[in-house]
């Protein structure tokens, strides 16, 4: 089930799947540091990614500093990492592109 948490070399496959995203010290999350033009891009990123959070019902951690966005994926009810988090990053990284 998604929110089960992955075995370590399943967070590994995973992980090799979005290479901008760094695995913590503990295991337990990804994060990655999303810079964008302007305040307005990276505002403009946040408002979709808090969508997505909503639709999924999975929400990220995150810090944002001008036109920068650090997040943190992990998913708390499973106290670590699992197939929701890695979805999310996938679906991230490809908000971030455009
Ligand atoms: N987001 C994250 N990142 N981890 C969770 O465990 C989590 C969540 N749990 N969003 C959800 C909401 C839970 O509180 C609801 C009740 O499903």
């Amino acid at each position: 089930m998604a929110r089960n948490p992955l075995p370590m070399d399943e967070i590994a496959a995973r992980l090799a799947q979005v290479p901008e995203w760094q695995l913590s010290e503990d295991g337990a999350a990804i994060t990655k540091r999303f810079s964008f033009r302007n305040f307005n891009a990276a505002f403009g990123f946040m408002t979709r990614v808090a969508l997505l959070a909503e639709k999924m019902d999975h929400h990220p951690e995150w810090r944002n500093s001008y036109r920068t966005v650090d997040i943190t994926l992990s998913t708390h009810t499973a106290d670590g990492l699992t197939e929701l988090d890695f979805d999310m990053a996938e679906r991230l990284d490809g908000y971030a592109d455009n």
